[in-house]
Order: C-alpha cells, then sequence, then structure tokens
C-alpha cells in the first residue's frame, strides 16, 4: 500500500519515476485525488520549501522536485478537473511577468476545473499585455494572478494598472495569490480579492460569480 510519507519523499528526492508510479498506484487503490495531492504531492513540496530556505536544498534539486511534483499533478489532473457539472464562469489565470513558478497556480487551475469552471491558464512569465488580450479575446468573469517572488509580485499591480488604461478594468474581478502575497498587498494595488492558498481561492470565485 501507498503510504503519503513515501509520496512525500519521492517529491523530496525528486524521483519522478516513483512519484508516478505510486500516484498511479495510491489511484489504483482508491485513495481520494484530493488527498493524494494535499497528503502526498503538495506535503512534499512544503518539505523542500523548508529544505531550500534553510540552505539544505539548492536549486539544482529543487527544480527536479517541481518536476517530480509536475509528474504527479499531470496524472491527477484528468480526475481533479472531472466535475460533470455545466461551467459556472470563466477564469483567465497566470503567473505574472518575470516569474516562473508554476505549481501552486497550477493547483488552483485544476481545482477551479474541478468545480466546474472553465480556466483559461496563459502559464508563467505572463506580460500585462498578454492578460489584456486574454480578457478581450475571452471575456472572462475573473481574472486570477499569482507571484511567488517578493519582486514579482509587484508586476500584478503593473498589471491592473495597464488594465486600467486600457479601459477593460471593470470588466473583470480580480484574485491575487502566492506566498508573498496578502489581504493588505491585495487591497493595496486594487485587487478585488486575495486566497492564502487553493482551496479558499475556489471559494472566493465561487462567492465573485455569485455576486456579479
Ligand atoms: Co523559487 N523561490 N526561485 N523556485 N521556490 C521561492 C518562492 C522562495 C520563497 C525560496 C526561498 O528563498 N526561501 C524564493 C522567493 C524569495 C522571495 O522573493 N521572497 C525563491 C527564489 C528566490 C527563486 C529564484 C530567484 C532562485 C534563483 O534563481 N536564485 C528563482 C526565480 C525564478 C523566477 O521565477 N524568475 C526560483 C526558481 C525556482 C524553481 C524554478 C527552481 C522552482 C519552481 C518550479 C516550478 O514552479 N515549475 C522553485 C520552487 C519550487 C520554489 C519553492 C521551493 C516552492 C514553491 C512551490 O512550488 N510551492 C519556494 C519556497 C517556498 O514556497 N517555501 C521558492 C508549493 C506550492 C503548492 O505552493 O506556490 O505557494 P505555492 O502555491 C500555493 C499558494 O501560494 C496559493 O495556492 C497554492 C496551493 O495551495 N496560490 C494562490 C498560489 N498562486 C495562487 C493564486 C491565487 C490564489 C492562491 O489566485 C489567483
Amino acid at each position: 500500500m501507498v503510504t503519503y510519507a513515501a509520496l512525500n519523499e519521492a517529491v523530496i528526492e525528486g524521483d519522478v519515476g516513483a512519484v508516478e508510479s505510486q500516484v498511479s498506484r495510491a489511484l489504483d487503490e482508491g485513495v481520494d485525488a484530493r488527498s493524494i495531492l494535499t497528503s502526498g504531492l503538495i506535503a512534499g513540496m512544503e518539505v523542500v520549501g523548508k529544505r531550500f530556505t534553510s540552505g539544505e536544498m539548492f536549486l539544482p534539486e529543487v527544480m527536479v522536485s517541481g518536476e517530480a511534483m509536475h509528474k504527479g499533478l499531470g496524472i491527477l489532473r484528468p480526475i481533479l478537473a472531472k466535475s460533470g457539472q455545466e461551467e459556472l464562469g470563466t477564469i483567465v489565470m497566470g503567473t505574472v511577468e518575470g516569474d516562473i513558478h508554476n505549481i501552486g497556480k497550477k493547483i488552483v487551475c485544476f481545482l477551479l476545473e474541478g468545480n466546474g469552471f472553465k480556466v483559461i491558464d496563459l502559464g508563467v512569465d505572463v506580460k500585462a499585455d498578454v492578460f489584456a488580450r486574454a480578457i478581450e479575446e475571452y471575456n472572462p468573469n475573473i481574472l486570477g494572478m499569482s507571484a511567488l517572488l517578493t519582486t514579482t509580485m509587484l508586476n500584478m499591480g503593473s498589471t491592473i494598472d495597464v488594465l486600467k488604461e486600457k479601459g477593460i478594468r471593470e470588466r473583470v474581478k480580480i484574485i491575487v495569490g502566492g506566498a508573498p502575497i496578502t489581504e493588505g498587498f491585495a487591497k493595496s494595488i486594487g485587487a478585488d480579492g486575495y486566497a492564502p492558498e487553493a482551496g479558499s481561492a475556489v471559494e472566493w470565485v465561487k462567492r465573485a460569480i455569485i455576486s456579479l
């Protein structure tokens, strides 16, 4: 039987093959996909984060853990995204310019899809103009921006400024998130909302869409 501890370890070690086989086996054993995500993959990545911060792990190792995490997410995605509901609304999502952190944003996207929303994921290092074009093209209800760096979080504010200049800011509600983001920061840049993690991001989006 697959244990969460073994899955945590596979992510920490960046063992792509072990992550792939253990996630698949856990699913075969009937373990819930969301528990595999939170107790297996995210919990492992949290340890990586702590070890990176304390200097016990270095960038190349973190990148390998990131790849292993992506492999696991890829297997879970079709299951997490299977909602069987009508689309409840459209969300354009991206990590802001200068920032290539993808994992947390992807988790938010998967959970939104799993809750019946259509998600257009613009990826990472997304420039303000690209967000603006996506609003015009897809006409979403919500724009979501993610940032993991204290330097790039400032690009959330400049993106909102560009949307205002183009006269399209009021077409969407805006939610921001990522490790350095706080409620106060979100307010200061003129975002409508903030969520500290993926589950609360989904709850915020549900409330925002009802109030539209
Ligand atoms: Co980077 N990195 N990294 N990194 N990295 C951090 C963020 C850092 C805190 C590590 C540290 O020093 N302690 C630090 C930032 C320091 C700061 O600015 N204060 C840092 C740094 C410095 C850097 C580089 C500059 C390192 C270098 O090159 N010297 C570089 C920057 C590259 C760039 O972006 N231009 C860099 C690179 C990388 C990797 C490429 C190696 C890799 C990313 C791989 C990838 O994503 N494909 C990486 C990783 C993995 C991390 C850590 C270790 C883990 C991030 C992660 O995936 N966490 C991270 C340390 C840490 O966070 N403790 C670190 C797991 C994920 C599930 O959590 O992303 O927080 P998180 O997402 C959560 C919530 O934040 C929230 O929900 C998610 C799920 O619950 N959330 C939202 C996220 N987006 C949201 C959007 C929402 C709502 C909620 O609404 C729209």
